[in-house]
């Protein structure tokens, strides 16, 4: 991709000087009172930003190739026609991190500009969370009430999937919402199968699996309203292409017909009734449904490429495109007979510190930002806020605990732009009671990693050595011991808690479920006692068997977090949870009630 398109009003000024150094002086005359009419005018105007997050969507999971020199960081057969114009107008940012390596974490962390150890959310359902966080977020600023404080008169949205540990986006500073009337955590965390996520009773029509196109029309009618009226912050947070797939029968059959035409394996290609596609099993359907969500997902951004072109509005538009985690799908392969997943040639996916799990297919254009460029600077999600602050002109203050930089000069210079972080590099704490734990810091072109439960510390260039093939610790042990010191200190001062606080938390959590199930036990003796019913026994002795198959599923919990403790593999396969079924089943003896 050549650089004959240079996108937005800063960069007019760039397209010139990759001309000639006499060119340029004998053009400077003409073009200096332009430069600085569109300067007068970019400080009248401020930007636009747009925020596309997808869920689940692994680095090579687009036909968008992000690596130029690795074929492999592209799909061999999904479409992204919408993001493959993003890449043409803008930049791939090819070691670009999602916060955490699951959900929440990553949303909590983007909305307030802070790594997952400082805003204390670390995984989904993290327990330690709510013992560090009990009055939970709302003394934090979030992305979009520091827009709204820019007093640039930014009108802003967000669309699509919640964000259950911060609660309703109408009350987080976003004018514009979709979220369900009343309830708790907005749009919920659910994976947007049912209107009511947690009842479970109303799905989407056929016509719009996983919210992808209401989402869509939702966008695209908030543009068409506001692009070129007010400058906008708009978020859409897609549910695909998170399980279970999902997609409509048209967008299945199109691709089924290409998988066929493409001559791929037609092994678990049997016919699929209904009048929409949901979760199918064999391999082949599988494969075809993935593709058609994430095609069906791309054509938000079509519909945002084509309005913000229509209003006049694409080159005063900051448009970013980014996954909240590594791909949830993966490639399994074993390996030394452990089960290895793989995301292009990144090792593992969602749920791991491997490059997988965290590194997430990154797309951005707006003003200043090089057309059909790569950049493979070391970039998180969290450097957001600064960056809207920054390019915003804001008249307000950054929020005083942002953590990460502004990418200004990333956005301007590419590879030889630098990112100056308040944190001391890129943290991923994982702490989470049911998952290898591993803490690690990114500094520069190294990635150190440290086996929280064992101790083990690893060492990767992660801009040469991105599939994390050859761990460097025993040959630059001071490397090693500075980064794994400079980690450790940072998470110290942002009290980001260790695998003890969490497991502790964790037990006392079960503990706490226990004695409330016990209670309800209790309560309901007394209600059948009052009763006396001839059929007392026996509707005594149902309620207690129900209870202690509760009881019991708790206690296996438990142990599978004590076992945690002692998972010294850097992978997912631990046998922890069977190992606590058995520990279980050898030892268990039922609650009498007494
Ligand atoms: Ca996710």
């Amino acid at each position: 991709m050549g650089h004959d398109f240079v996108a937005g009003r800063h960069s007019l000024l760039n397209v010139f000087l990759y001309n000639t150094e006499s060119m340029f002086k004998s053009i400077f005359k003409c073009i200096a009172p332009f430069v600085f009419a569109a300067t007068l005018l970019a400080a009248e105007t401020p930007p636009n930003f747009i925020i596309i997050y997808a869920d689940d969507l692994g680095y090579a999971d687009t036909s968008v190739q992000m690596m130029d020199a690795d074929p492999s960081t592209k799909h061999k057969f999904i479409q992204t026609p919408g993001l493959d114009k993003l890449a043409e107008l803008g930049t791939r940012y090819t070691a670009s991190y999602s916060p955490t390596p699951t959900c929440t974490g990553s949303r909590i962390s983007i909305q307030h500009g802070q790594s997952s150890a400082k805003i204390q959310y670390r995984y989904v359902f993290d327990v330690y969370s709510a013992v560090q966080r009990p009055d939970g977020y709302d003394d934090e600023i979030t992305i979009a009430e520091m827009m709204k404080d820019a007093g640039k008169n930014y009108i802003t949205a967000h669309f699509g999937k919640g964000c259950s540990a911060m609660g309703r986006f109408d009350e987080s500073g976003y004018d514009i919402t979709d979220e369900n009337p009343g309830e708790a955590g907005g749009n919920g965390n659910g994976h947007g199968s049912y209107w009511d996520p947690i009842q479970k009773k109303t799905p989407f029509p056929p016509d719009n699996p996983k919210r992808m196109h209401s989402l869509r029309k939702s966008a695209a009618g908030f543009l068409k309203e506001y692009a070129g009226e007010q400058p906008f912050f708009m978020m859409v947070s897609h549910y695909a292409p998170h399980i279970p797939f999902a997609c409509t029968r048209e967008a299945f059959e199109r691709n089924k017909k290409r998988w066929i035409e493409m001559g791929f394996s037609t092994d678990g290609m049997e016919d699929l009734p209904g009048d929409f596609i949901l979760n199918p099993k064999g391999e082949a359907n599988r494969e075809i449904a993935y593709a058609a969500m994430i095609e069906e997902m791309d054509m938000t951004l079509v519909d945002i490429l084509k309005v913000l072109k229509d209003k006049g509005e694409l080159d005063n538009t900051y448009i970013i495109f980014t996954s909240d985690n590594g791909g949830g799908k993966a490639d399994k392969v074993e390996i030394d007979g452990e089960k290895r997943r793989f995301n292009g040639p990144l090792q593992e996916g969602k749920r791991s510190i491997f490059e997988g799990g965290i590194r997430v297919p990154t797309v951005i254009s707006g003003p200043g930002i090089r057309a059909g460029g790569e950049c493979n600077v070391p970039i998180v999600q969290w450097d957001l806020m600064a960056t809207l602050h920054d390019l915003s002109g804001s008249n307000g203050p950054l929020p005083p605990n942002t953590d990460g930089g502004s990418l200004r000069d990333v956005f301007e210079k590419g590879n030889s732009g630098k990112v100056a972080r308040v944190a001391p590099g890129i943290l991923h704490h994982y702490t989470c009671h049911y998952h290898p734990t591993i803490s690690s810091i990114i500094i520069g072109d190294y990635k150190l990693m440290r086996h929280l439960a064992s101790g083990e510390l690893r060492l990767y260039n992660i801009k040469t050595d991105y599939a994390e093939q050859n761990n460097l610790a025993d040959s630059m042990p001071e490397k090693v011991a500075a980064m794994d010191a400079i980690r450790q200190n940072y998470v110290d001062e942002v009290d980001g808690g260790s695998t003890d606080d969490v497991r502790a938390a964790h037990l006392k959590l079960i503990d706490k479920f226990c004695q409330q199930s016990k209670d309800q036990y209790h309560n309901k003796l007394a209600e059948l006692k009052a009763k006396n019913p001839s059929d007392f026994e026996a509707q005594k002795s149902k309620m207690l068997k129900e209870l202690n198959v509760k009881l019991k599923k708790n206690f296996e919990s438990k142990e599978e977090t004590r076992q945690m403790a002692k998972h010294y593999s850097w992978r997912e396969s631990s046998g922890a949870k069977a190992k606590a079924k058995e520990i279980v089943d050898a030892t268990w003896v039922d609650y009498t009630g007494e």
